[in-house]
Protein backbone atom coordinates (compact mmCIF):
# COMPACT_ATOMS: atom_id res chain seq x y z
CA UNK A 1 0.00 0.00 0.00
CA UNK A 2 0.97 3.60 -0.75
CA UNK A 3 0.22 6.73 0.36
CA UNK A 4 -2.78 8.08 -1.64
CA UNK A 5 -1.79 11.50 -1.34
CA UNK A 6 1.48 11.49 -2.72
CA UNK A 7 2.83 14.42 -4.82
CA UNK A 8 5.95 13.26 -5.94
CA UNK A 9 8.98 11.60 -4.12
CA UNK A 10 12.86 11.87 -4.43
CA UNK A 11 15.61 9.98 -3.23
CA UNK A 12 18.15 11.85 -0.88
CA UNK A 13 21.98 11.18 -0.03
CA UNK A 14 21.06 8.95 3.49
CA UNK A 15 18.64 6.75 1.15
CA UNK A 16 15.49 7.95 2.86
CA UNK A 17 12.73 8.45 0.01
CA UNK A 18 11.32 11.82 1.01
CA UNK A 19 7.40 12.70 0.61
CA UNK A 20 6.65 16.05 -0.97
CA UNK A 21 3.18 15.68 0.47
CA UNK A 22 0.75 18.54 1.04
CA UNK A 23 0.17 18.94 4.72
CA UNK A 24 -3.02 20.96 4.87
CA UNK A 25 -4.45 22.04 8.28
CA UNK A 26 -6.62 24.86 9.28
CA UNK A 27 -4.58 26.79 12.49
CA UNK A 28 -8.48 27.05 13.77
CA UNK A 29 -8.84 23.48 14.11
CA UNK A 30 -6.17 22.64 16.89
CA UNK A 31 -7.92 21.38 19.54
CA UNK A 32 -7.04 18.79 22.85
CA UNK A 33 -8.10 16.51 25.12
CA UNK A 34 -7.17 15.91 29.08
CA UNK A 35 -7.29 12.20 29.23
CA UNK A 36 -7.59 10.09 32.47
CA UNK A 37 -7.23 6.39 33.58
CA UNK A 38 -10.35 4.38 35.07
CA UNK A 39 -9.24 5.49 38.34
CA UNK A 40 -9.32 9.25 37.27
CA UNK A 41 -5.13 8.85 37.39
CA UNK A 42 -3.74 11.88 34.93
CA UNK A 43 -2.84 10.05 31.98
CA UNK A 44 -2.33 12.01 28.92
CA UNK A 45 -2.85 15.04 26.86
CA UNK A 46 -3.97 14.49 23.12
CA UNK A 47 -3.26 17.28 20.70
CA UNK A 48 -5.38 17.03 17.75
CA UNK A 49 -6.06 18.85 14.49
CA UNK A 50 -8.70 17.27 12.26
CA UNK A 51 -9.40 17.62 8.27
CA UNK A 52 -12.69 17.15 7.52
CA UNK A 53 -12.02 17.46 4.13
CA UNK A 54 -9.63 14.86 3.38
CA UNK A 55 -9.95 12.64 6.99
CA UNK A 56 -6.28 13.34 7.65
CA UNK A 57 -5.21 14.24 11.20
CA UNK A 58 -2.17 15.59 13.11
CA UNK A 59 -1.90 14.43 16.47
CA UNK A 60 0.27 14.24 19.56
CA UNK A 61 0.45 12.79 23.30
CA UNK A 62 2.05 14.62 26.06
CA UNK A 63 2.18 11.52 28.79
CA UNK A 64 1.55 11.61 32.38
CA UNK A 65 0.16 14.98 31.66
CA UNK A 66 -2.53 17.57 32.22
CA UNK A 67 -2.54 20.52 30.19
CA UNK A 68 -4.26 23.64 31.63
CA UNK A 69 -4.70 26.18 28.62
CA UNK A 70 -4.97 29.32 30.91
CA UNK A 71 -1.75 28.71 32.59
CA UNK A 72 1.25 30.75 30.41
CA UNK A 73 3.94 29.17 29.49
CA UNK A 74 7.14 30.11 31.38
CA UNK A 75 9.14 30.63 28.83
CA UNK A 76 8.75 31.79 25.75
CA UNK A 77 10.20 28.45 23.52
CA UNK A 78 8.98 24.86 25.47
CA UNK A 79 10.02 22.52 23.38
CA UNK A 80 9.21 18.82 23.26
CA UNK A 81 11.50 16.26 21.47
CA UNK A 82 8.97 14.37 18.86
CA UNK A 83 10.26 10.91 20.04
CA UNK A 84 8.44 11.43 23.14
CA UNK A 85 5.05 12.48 21.74
CA UNK A 86 3.71 10.13 19.59
CA UNK A 87 3.56 12.07 16.42
CA UNK A 88 1.45 10.77 13.95
CA UNK A 89 -0.02 11.81 10.69
CA UNK A 90 -3.12 9.34 10.01
CA UNK A 91 -5.41 9.59 7.11
CA UNK A 92 -8.70 7.68 8.16
CA UNK A 93 -11.30 5.99 5.89
CA UNK A 94 -13.90 7.99 7.30
CA UNK A 95 -15.01 11.13 9.28
CA UNK A 96 -13.01 12.08 12.77
CA UNK A 97 -14.79 13.80 15.46
CA UNK A 98 -13.14 15.42 18.48
CA UNK A 99 -14.76 12.16 20.16
CA UNK A 100 -12.49 9.85 18.74
CA UNK A 101 -9.71 11.14 20.78
CA UNK A 102 -11.26 12.40 23.98
CA UNK A 103 -13.78 9.43 25.00
CA UNK A 104 -10.73 7.36 25.76
CA UNK A 105 -11.87 4.29 23.46
CA UNK A 106 -11.53 5.24 19.93
CA UNK A 107 -14.26 4.06 17.51
CA UNK A 108 -12.80 0.40 16.23
CA UNK A 109 -15.23 0.84 13.38
CA UNK A 110 -12.83 3.60 11.81
CA UNK A 111 -9.66 2.22 9.97
CA UNK A 112 -6.61 3.78 9.45
CA UNK A 113 -5.72 3.87 5.47
CA UNK A 114 -2.20 5.01 6.20
CA UNK A 115 0.06 6.56 9.13
CA UNK A 116 3.61 8.32 8.98
CA UNK A 117 4.96 8.68 12.62
CA UNK A 118 7.21 11.66 13.66
CA UNK A 119 11.38 10.28 14.37
CA UNK A 120 12.49 13.50 14.67
CA UNK A 121 12.37 17.21 15.67
CA UNK A 122 10.59 19.23 17.90
CA UNK A 123 7.19 20.21 19.02
CA UNK A 124 6.68 23.41 20.43
CA UNK A 125 3.71 24.52 22.76
CA UNK A 126 3.05 28.21 23.79
CA UNK A 127 0.39 29.20 25.88
CA UNK A 128 0.57 33.04 26.66
CA UNK A 129 -2.27 35.89 27.77
CA UNK A 130 -3.37 37.82 24.71
CA UNK A 131 -4.78 40.75 26.54
CA UNK A 132 -4.60 43.80 23.98
CA UNK A 133 -4.90 47.37 24.18
CA UNK A 134 -8.44 47.28 22.34
CA UNK A 135 -9.70 44.52 24.58
CA UNK A 136 -12.17 45.10 27.62
CA UNK A 137 -11.05 42.51 30.23
CA UNK A 138 -13.57 44.02 32.51
CA UNK A 139 -16.51 44.51 30.36
CA UNK A 140 -17.20 47.98 31.25
CA UNK A 141 -17.41 49.75 28.65
CA UNK A 142 -13.80 51.65 28.84
CA UNK A 143 -10.91 49.66 26.99
CA UNK A 144 -8.04 47.97 28.07
CA UNK A 145 -6.01 51.33 26.54
CA UNK A 146 -8.22 53.56 28.18
CA UNK A 147 -7.94 52.10 31.66
CA UNK A 148 -4.43 52.68 31.43
CA UNK A 149 -3.10 49.21 29.88
CA UNK A 150 0.04 50.21 27.93
CA UNK A 151 2.95 48.48 25.94
CA UNK A 152 5.34 48.52 28.88
CA UNK A 153 9.00 49.96 28.15
CA UNK A 154 11.03 47.56 25.81
CA UNK A 155 7.93 45.29 25.58
CA UNK A 156 6.76 44.93 21.70
CA UNK A 157 3.76 43.79 20.80
CA UNK A 158 3.27 40.75 18.63
CA UNK A 159 1.50 40.39 15.58
CA UNK A 160 -1.80 39.79 16.76
CA UNK A 161 -1.45 43.06 19.16
CA UNK A 162 -1.33 41.06 22.50
CA UNK A 163 1.86 41.16 24.77
CA UNK A 164 4.66 38.30 24.80
CA UNK A 165 4.61 35.66 27.56
CA UNK A 166 5.65 37.02 31.00
CA UNK A 167 4.21 40.62 31.04
CA UNK A 168 3.46 41.44 34.44
CA UNK A 169 -0.32 42.42 33.94
CA UNK A 170 -0.12 44.10 37.78
CA UNK A 171 1.94 46.84 37.55
CA UNK A 172 -0.56 48.97 35.66
CA UNK A 173 -3.09 51.82 36.70
CA UNK A 174 -4.61 50.86 40.28
CA UNK A 175 -7.01 54.64 40.94
CA UNK A 176 -8.57 52.53 44.10
CA UNK A 177 -5.17 50.84 45.27
CA UNK A 178 -7.01 47.56 45.68
CA UNK A 179 -4.47 45.76 43.69
CA UNK A 180 -7.02 44.89 40.86
CA UNK A 181 -5.49 47.12 37.61
CA UNK A 182 -8.19 49.44 36.69
CA UNK A 183 -8.41 47.31 32.77
CA UNK A 184 -9.81 44.59 35.18
CA UNK A 185 -11.46 46.33 38.08
CA UNK A 186 -15.29 46.68 37.31
CA UNK A 187 -14.88 49.15 40.32
CA UNK A 188 -12.50 51.35 39.43
CA UNK A 189 -12.58 53.83 42.74
CA UNK A 190 -14.37 50.65 45.12
CA UNK A 191 -17.62 53.31 45.63
CA UNK A 192 -19.37 50.07 45.26
CA UNK A 193 -21.06 51.69 41.80
CA UNK A 194 -19.53 49.22 38.78
CA UNK A 195 -17.89 51.39 36.85
CA UNK A 196 -19.89 50.54 33.89
CA UNK A 197 -22.85 52.15 35.74
CA UNK A 198 -21.01 55.28 36.24
CA UNK A 199 -19.75 55.98 32.66
CA UNK A 200 -22.55 56.88 30.17
CA UNK A 201 -22.52 54.58 26.87
CA UNK A 202 -24.95 54.97 24.35
CA UNK A 203 -26.56 52.01 23.18
CA UNK A 204 -26.64 52.85 19.87
CA UNK A 205 -23.10 54.10 18.80
CA UNK A 206 -21.11 52.68 21.93
CA UNK A 207 -19.72 56.05 22.65
CA UNK A 208 -18.83 56.60 25.98
CA UNK A 209 -19.26 60.01 28.13
CA UNK A 210 -17.18 59.96 31.45
CA UNK A 211 -20.03 61.38 33.65
CA UNK A 212 -18.93 64.24 36.29
CA UNK A 213 -21.83 65.31 38.83
CA UNK A 214 -19.39 67.42 40.46
CA UNK A 215 -18.08 69.15 37.97
CA UNK A 216 -14.33 68.74 40.33
CA UNK A 217 -12.88 66.84 36.70
CA UNK A 218 -12.77 63.89 38.05
CA UNK A 219 -15.04 61.57 36.16
CA UNK A 220 -17.88 59.55 38.51
CA UNK A 221 -16.24 56.27 37.64
CA UNK A 222 -12.83 57.06 39.81
CA UNK A 223 -14.29 59.85 41.93
CA UNK A 224 -15.16 58.28 45.52
CA UNK A 225 -17.11 61.36 46.02
CA UNK A 226 -19.50 61.46 43.22
CA UNK A 227 -22.02 64.51 44.55
CA UNK A 228 -18.91 66.33 46.22
CA UNK A 229 -20.62 66.25 49.64
CA UNK A 230 -18.18 65.34 51.52
CA UNK A 231 -20.00 62.40 52.10
CA UNK A 232 -18.31 59.15 49.78
CA UNK A 233 -20.44 57.55 47.71
CA UNK A 234 -19.74 53.75 49.10
CA UNK A 235 -21.68 55.49 52.38
CA UNK A 236 -24.55 56.82 50.24
CA UNK A 237 -25.01 53.91 48.22
CA UNK A 238 -27.96 51.59 49.85
CA UNK A 239 -26.84 48.21 51.24
CA UNK A 240 -27.33 45.43 49.27
CA UNK A 241 -28.35 47.42 46.35
CA UNK A 242 -24.75 48.52 44.78
CA UNK A 243 -26.43 49.60 41.32
CA UNK A 244 -27.93 53.29 40.66
CA UNK A 245 -31.15 51.91 39.14
CA UNK A 246 -31.36 49.76 42.42
CA UNK A 247 -30.52 52.49 45.15
CA UNK A 248 -33.70 52.60 47.86
CA UNK A 249 -31.84 56.22 48.91
CA UNK A 250 -33.50 58.84 46.88
CA UNK A 251 -35.47 62.15 47.16
CA UNK A 252 -38.06 62.43 45.85
CA UNK A 253 -37.54 63.41 42.37
CA UNK A 254 -35.82 60.08 41.90
CA UNK A 255 -31.94 60.90 42.08
CA UNK A 256 -30.01 58.90 44.08
CA UNK A 257 -28.51 60.17 47.33
CA UNK A 258 -24.88 59.56 45.92
CA UNK A 259 -25.59 61.65 42.71
CA UNK A 260 -27.62 64.49 45.31
CA UNK A 261 -25.22 66.83 46.66
CA UNK A 262 -28.39 67.94 49.12
CA UNK A 263 -28.72 64.88 50.43
CA UNK A 264 -26.54 64.32 53.21
CA UNK A 265 -28.14 62.08 56.14
CA UNK A 266 -27.25 59.02 54.80
CA UNK A 267 -24.05 56.75 55.87
CA UNK A 268 -24.62 53.93 55.05
CA UNK A 269 -22.11 51.06 56.06
CA UNK A 270 -20.93 49.18 53.34
CA UNK A 271 -20.52 45.08 54.60
CA UNK A 272 -19.01 44.01 51.22
CA UNK A 273 -17.59 45.42 48.03
CA UNK A 274 -19.03 44.41 45.03
CA UNK A 275 -17.46 41.14 43.76
CA UNK A 276 -15.00 41.21 40.61
CA UNK A 277 -15.21 39.24 37.47
CA UNK A 278 -12.52 39.85 34.44
CA UNK A 279 -12.18 37.75 31.55
CA UNK A 280 -8.61 36.80 30.77
CA UNK A 281 -8.29 35.26 27.43
CA UNK A 282 -5.10 32.82 26.37
CA UNK A 283 -3.75 31.55 23.62
CA UNK A 284 -2.15 27.75 23.11
CA UNK A 285 -0.02 27.95 20.32
CA UNK A 286 1.64 24.43 18.42
CA UNK A 287 4.41 24.11 15.83
CA UNK A 288 6.53 21.82 14.95
CA UNK A 289 10.18 22.62 14.00
CA UNK A 290 12.24 20.76 12.02
CA UNK A 291 9.58 17.41 11.91
CA UNK A 292 10.37 14.09 10.44
CA UNK A 293 7.24 11.87 10.06
CA UNK A 294 8.16 8.34 8.57
CA UNK A 295 6.57 5.13 8.10
CA UNK A 296 9.62 3.14 7.33
CA UNK A 297 10.02 3.56 3.84
CA UNK A 298 9.15 7.31 3.39
CA UNK A 299 9.59 10.92 5.12
CA UNK A 300 8.11 13.71 4.98
CA UNK A 301 9.98 16.90 6.41
CA UNK A 302 8.94 20.19 7.45
CA UNK A 303 10.90 23.18 9.03
CA UNK A 304 8.00 24.54 10.44
CA UNK A 305 5.09 22.33 10.78
CA UNK A 306 2.02 24.34 11.86
CA UNK A 307 -0.21 22.80 14.07
CA UNK A 308 -2.50 25.11 14.88
CA UNK A 309 -3.57 27.17 17.75
CA UNK A 310 -7.00 28.23 19.94
CA UNK A 311 -8.16 30.38 22.66
CA UNK A 312 -9.68 29.83 25.81
CA UNK A 313 -10.73 32.38 28.17
CA UNK A 314 -10.89 32.21 31.76
CA UNK A 315 -13.49 34.32 33.59
CA UNK A 316 -11.41 35.05 37.04
CA UNK A 317 -14.01 36.11 39.97
CA UNK A 318 -12.10 38.08 43.02
CA UNK A 319 -14.05 39.56 46.12
CA UNK A 320 -11.82 42.69 47.58
CA UNK A 321 -12.15 43.23 51.23
CA UNK A 322 -13.99 45.94 52.90
CA UNK A 323 -11.17 48.43 53.99
CA UNK A 324 -10.33 48.41 57.57
CA UNK A 325 -11.11 51.88 57.55
CA UNK A 326 -15.02 51.19 57.06
CA UNK A 327 -14.77 48.32 59.56
CA UNK A 328 -12.92 50.31 62.55
CA UNK A 329 -16.14 52.60 61.93
CA UNK A 330 -18.53 49.94 62.22
CA UNK A 331 -17.14 48.95 65.52
CA UNK A 332 -17.43 52.49 67.52
CA UNK A 333 -20.80 52.68 65.64
CA UNK A 334 -21.41 49.36 67.58
CA UNK A 335 -19.43 50.91 70.93
CA UNK A 336 -21.88 53.53 70.98
CA UNK A 337 -24.78 51.97 71.26
CA UNK A 338 -26.36 51.56 75.17
CA1 LIG B 1 -12.56 47.99 30.58
CA1 LIG C 1 -8.45 48.71 41.33
CA1 LIG D 1 -17.22 52.85 40.99
CA1 LIG E 1 -21.28 62.01 48.12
Amino acid sequence: MFLPLLVSLYCCDDGDIILNEDINFDIADLDFCNLNDENGDIQSTVFFNINSTTNEVLSFELDNSTFIPTQESITASETRAVETLNLSLRDFDSAITRDYFCSGIPDSSIQILSELTGDRGNIRIQTRNITTLSGDDDGDGLSNEEEGFFLPENVTALADGSIPVGTNLSIFMDTDSDGIPNFRDQDDDNDNVFTSAEIDTDNETGEVTLTDTDGDTIPDYLDTDDDGDEIPTINEISDPSFFPNNNIDRNPDGIPNFLNSEATTNNNIPTQLVTNTFNSTFRTSVVGLFVGLSNGEATITRDLLRFGEFDVTESVLESPEVPEIEEEEEEEEMETIP
